[in-house]
């Protein structure tokens, strides 16, 4: 498993399955798993300080509001942290934008943009870390971004 996929509730999925998307479309092994800094905290603290030694190289981590969990899983691992701000109910995912974005320094985590787009990204920025080390899949990813490129019409219809 190279990337670990954590969310701080069910109810995020919606929103973080679009990063696993990405990552199946791309061939990359990766677990996703609910993991709360508030609700659960010891499982928390278990996988992060657990993932490396697991083998994971990356985790995408997505929460909404108080979103502590980026910030939290970074602290207590040396993995590159992936934020991915969930779009609140209350304040439509700002609070968790910068919840995820203003880390002390420090301490890093490679905010994504709010909801949807920021889980795609985050999957895309994820297999371009992988990608460094692994030819195939940074070639794999090359290849997604021509047919990306290549699916835009010149002319609105
Ligand atoms: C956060 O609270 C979660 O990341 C989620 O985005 C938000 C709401 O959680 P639920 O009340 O839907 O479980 O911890």
């Amino acid at each position: 498993m190279d990337v670990g996929i954590i969310m701080g509730s069910q109810s995020d999925w919606e929103t973080m399955r679009h990063a696993a998307s990405i990552l199946e479309e791309l061939g990359v092994a990766y677990e996703a798993k609910v993991v709360s800094a508030h609700r659960t905290p010891q499982r928390l603290y278990d996988y992060a300080t657990g993932a490396k030694a697991r083998g994971l190289k990356v985790l995408i981590a997505g929460a909404g509001g108080a979103a502590h969990l980026p910030g939290m899983a970074a602290a207590m691992t040396p993995l590159p942290v992936l934020g991915v701000p969930v779009e609140s109910k209350a304040l439509s995912g700002l609070d968790s934008l910068l919840s995820i974005a203003q880390m002390p320094g420090g301490i890093p985590v490679g905010t994504l943009a709010i909801g949807k787009a920021g889980a795609i990204n985050a999957g895309l920025l994820a297999a371009a870390i992988l990608g460094l080390a692994d030819p195939a899949l940074a070639g794999r990813l090359e290849a997604w971004r021509s047919a990306q490129t290549d699916s835009v019409a010149e002319s609105p219809e």
